[in-house]
């Protein structure tokens, strides 16, 4: 079995702080960067979590990342908010133009938040989670890299094009899911080529267009979008109102920007804001109470809400911290420039 090592939130953020410093990163920029990757690791969306910091140190290091960007707001329209990213990371823009766009959510009842020219590592939902918790319904788009084919094709084409979605509740955690059009995560996939496992069947295809559930495999050939030809559509439907909507890059683009250096994609994201109380004045209290009773049907078939996982993990995190493999553990640190353990980990360390 694999060792691990538990930290608590407050060492975990440093040590994400510690790699992006070490790496480049400085100020608010690194700060909103290390907020999401604790976030993902904390609700054990490891795919998302502190893994993701490899990749930022490598895109950084590539020099394609600017470390000095300067997110540029615009107010585009009455209902809409162009972010200029200046090729830093999209947590950042998000950070900057996020105020903006709900104060046009709430006086015009649906809102956009456009992320133009940005680097996109992450999950989806810490951005529109908070917006559900002040009131808001949320739905957020973003291509990637081709990696994905299409539904009866065989080589990559569309990125593994998340969708995300929020609604808010009064009296608990809001209702959200946030998942690739892939048939899984490509992180999901890099993580059992790590921890040297196979990958459920029907995920990927290998270089000649064969089944495979062999990570190497699947990562050289052509994920599979869920659902086929439904996944497909919803992937090319991420592509374009993400992609030429936004005057931005789409995957197949965005991939040949790379140039091979492996770099995570650049490209746009498309948030949409909806205020309930605009669209629906006295009647809200009254249709947020038909929602509930949509939820009430669902838990009561015994069938769980996405995110439910995510909320009972928190839970854990808070009260115990985050456990992630020594050997990831050890390829952070060294990330670090060396930097010393903190004591609780080196008490792990110690022979029982
Ligand atoms: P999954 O296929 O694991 O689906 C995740 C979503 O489905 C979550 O909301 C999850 O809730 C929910 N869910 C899972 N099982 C059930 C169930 N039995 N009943 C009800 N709901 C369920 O995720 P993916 O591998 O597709 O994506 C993982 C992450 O990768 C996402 O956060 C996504 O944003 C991110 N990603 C980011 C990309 C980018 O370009 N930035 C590209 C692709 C993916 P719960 O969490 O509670 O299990
Ligand atoms: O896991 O598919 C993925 C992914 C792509 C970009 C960020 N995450």
């Amino acid at each position: 079995m694999t060792e691990t090592v538990t930290l608590t939130l407050a060492e975990a953020g440093d040590l994400c702080l510690r790699v992006l410093s070490d790496a480049g990163l400085d100020g608010r920029h690194a700060e909103v960067v290390a907020e999401v990757i604790v976030a993902g690791q904390r609700d054990e969306c490891h795919s998302h979590g502190l893994y993701r910091l490899i990749g930022c140190a490598h895109a950084l290091a590539s020099g394609r990342i600017n470390r000095a960007a300067r997110p540029k707001v615009t107010d585009l329209a009455p209902s809409i908010v162009k972010v200029d990213a200046d090729f830093g990371f999209s947590s950042y823009a998000y950070a900057e133009g996020i105020g903006l766009a709900l104060d046009k959510a709430r006086s015009q009842g649906i809102a956009a938040l456009v992320i133009n020219r940005c680097y996109h590592f992450s999950a989806l939902w810490p951005e529109i989670e908070p917006l559900a918790e002040q009131g808001f319904a949320a739905l957020a788009l973003t291509p990637s890299h081709s990696w994905v084919a299409p539904a009866g094709g065989t080589k990559p084409l569309f990125g593994t094009n998340p969708i995300a979605f929020a609604w808010p509740r009064a009296d608990n955690h809001p209702f959200v899911f946030d998942f690739a059009t892939s048939a899984t995560a490509r992180g999901e996939i890099e993580l059992h080529r790590r921890a040297g496992k196979t990958i459920a069947p029907g995920l990927a295809l290998d270089c000649d267009g064969r089944p495979t559930v062999d990570p190497a495999e699947a990562l050289r050939g052509a994920m599979l979008t869920f659902g086929g030809h439904k996944g497909s559509a919803l992937s090319t439907m991420v592509e374009l109102l993400a992609g030429p909507l936004l005057d931005d890059m789409i995957s197949m683009e965005s991939k040949a920007f790379d140039g091979g250096l492996g770099v995570t994609p650049c490209h746009g994201e498309l948030i949409l804001i909806f205020d309930p109380g605009v669209f629906l004045g006295e009647a809200l209290g009254k249709n947020l109470a038909r929602a509930e009773m949509l939820f009430d049907a669902i838990v009561g078939q015994d069938a769980r809400l996405p995110s439910q996982r995510r909320y009972e993990a928190r839970l854990r995190s808070l009260r115990g911290g985050v456990t992630i493999p020594r050997p990831l553990y050890n390829e952070l640190v060294a990330l670090t420039n060396g930097a010393a353990e903190p004591a609780n980990v080196r008490e792990q360390r110690r022979p029982a």
